[in-house]
C-alpha cells in the first residue's frame, strides 16, 4: 500500500485499489458464477418485492470434513483455482497483513505478540448477485447501514463487472469508522440506517449532516473496494441495467472470531499460505459469540495466554478506536482475579 492510499484508507474507512484482477481472472470467475447463477435460489427478502439472489452453501454439493484442530467444516461456496487465489490474492495480501496486523489501525489487539499479527484469517465470505433492471422491474430497497467503530474486520469487495456511478452497490457513510464521525451519524434524528441514500426508491433524511457524506462507490471489473468493517457502509437498491456479480472476503486479524465460517482446509488444491489464511486460530484474544453453536468446534474456545480485557488505545492512529473484545463474563472474572 502506498502512503496515498493509506492516507485515503485512514480518511475514508475505504479505498478502492484498481486493477487488482486481470481478464483472465474474471473470465475463470465468472464462468463459476455463470454456473451457480444457472442453478440459482431466488429467495424473496423479508417483506418486500425486493428480489436478492443468495447462493446456500448447504444445498446439494455441500459435504463435511474435519480439520487438524478437530474444528468441522461443513459447506462449499464458490469454489476453483480462481476463487482459491483469491484468497491471497497478491495485490491485496501486503495490505491486508499491514491493515490487519499492525494494531494502530484498530483491528488487532494491541497485545497481540509481534510474530502473531501477520498471520490474520478469511473468516467467511459472501456473494451478492443482481440480475440487470428492467425499467418494469419492481422497487429495489437495498439494505440498512452498519458497522461500527469497535469492529474488527476488514472486507475486499471484488467486482467481477462494472459498477457504474448511478448502478447502486456498495455505499458507505464517509468517515464513520471513527467514533467522532459516527456520533454526528447517531446525532441525526430519524432512521438514519433505512433513509441514508437518495435513489429511485429510497430517500436520505433531509436533515443528514453534510459532513458524514454517503459515498456511492463505483469501481471497474476488476477492482477491489477495500472497506474496514468499522465504517457504516451497506447496499444501495441495484438500478444498474447490467448484472451486479460482486464477492465480498472479509478477514480478521489471528485471534479474533467473527463470523467464523469454517472453510474446507483438507482441500489438497489450497496452498499451505492458503491454508493457514482459511483455517482457525489456535487460540484466541476474544471469546466465540453466543448466538452460534460451537460443539463441532472444541479448537474455538482457547483463549490466548496475553488475553486482555480491553486492547490498549494508546497505540491508535489519530481518532481510531479499538477492537472489541468479547470476553464471558466468567472469562473476566478470571482475568481480573489473575490481574491481581
Ligand atoms: O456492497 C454491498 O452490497 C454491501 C455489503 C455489506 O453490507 C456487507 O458486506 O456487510
Amino acid at each position: 500500500m502506498d502512503d496515498a492510499m493509506r492516507d485515503i484508507f485512514a480518511r475514508q474507512g475505504y479505498v478502492v485499489v484498481p486493477d487488482v484482477l486481470n481478464q483472465q481472472q474474471l473470465d475463470e470467475l465468472n464462468e463459476v458464477y455463470d454456473q451457480h447463477i444457472e442453478e440459482r435460489e431466488e429467495i424473496q427478502s423479508k417483506g418486500g418485492t425486493d428480489k436478492k439472489i443468495r447462493f446456500s452453501i448447504r444445498g446439494r454439493d455441500t459435504y463435511q470434513t474435519t480439520d487438524r484442530h478437530g474444528n468441522t467444516y461443513v459447506g462449499r461456496r464458490f469454489w476453483s483455482q480462481a476463487y482459491r487465489d483469491l484468497i491471497d490474492n497478491e495485490t491485496m495480501l501486503p495490505i491486508l497483513e499491514e491493515i490487519l496486523g499492525d494494531p494502530s489501525w484498530g483491528h488487532a489487539p494491541a497485545h497481540m505478540p509481534a510474530e502473531l499479527r501477520p498471520l490474520f484469517r478469511l473468516d467467511h465470505d459472501n456473494i451478492h448477485y443482481k440480475p440487470g433492471r428492467k425499467p418494469a422491474d419492481g422497487e429495489d430497497k437495498g439494505g440498512t447501514l452498519h458497522g461500527g467503530p469497535e469492529s474488527f474486520h476488514i472486507t475486499c469487495v471484488y467486482e467481477l463487472k462494472t459498477v457504474g456511478p448511478d448502478d447502486g452497490g456498495f455505499g458507505c457513510v464517509v468517515g464513520t469508522h471513527k467514533p467522532a464521525n459516527e456520533q454526528k451519524l447517531l446525532d441525526v434524528d430519524g432512521d438514519w440506517k433505512r433513509n441514508w441514500c437518495d435513489t429511485q426508491w429510497t430517500s436520505q433524511l433531509p436533515n443528514w449532516d453534510e459532513d458524514v457524506p454517503v459515498h456511492r462507490v463505483f469501481a471497474k471489473a476488476g477492482d477491489c473496494i477495500l472497506f474496514t468493517e468499522k465504517l457504516k457502509h451497506g447496499t444501495i437498491p441495484w438500478a444498474g441495467s447490467g448484472e451486479r456479480r460482486t464477492l465480498f472476503y472479509k478477514y480478521v486479524p489471528f485471534g479474533m472470531h467473527h463470523g467464523d465460517v469454517a472453510y474446507d482446509t483438507n482441500d489438497p488444491e489450497l496452498t499451505e499460505r492458503q491454508k493457514r489464511i482459511v483455517e482457525f486460530s489456535p487460540c484466541w484474544f476474544n471469546e466465540p459469540r453466543e448466538d452460534k453453536d460451537y460443539s463441532a468446534n472444541p479448537a474455538l474456545t482457547k483463549l490466548h495466554p496475553l488475553t486482555h480485557m480491553e486492547s490498549d488505545p494508546s497505540v491508535l492512529l489519530s481518532g481510531m478506536s479499538p477492537p472489541h473484545i468479547r470476553l464471558t463474563d466468567k472469562t473476566r472474572t478470571m482475568l481480573s482475579t489473575s490481574l491481581g
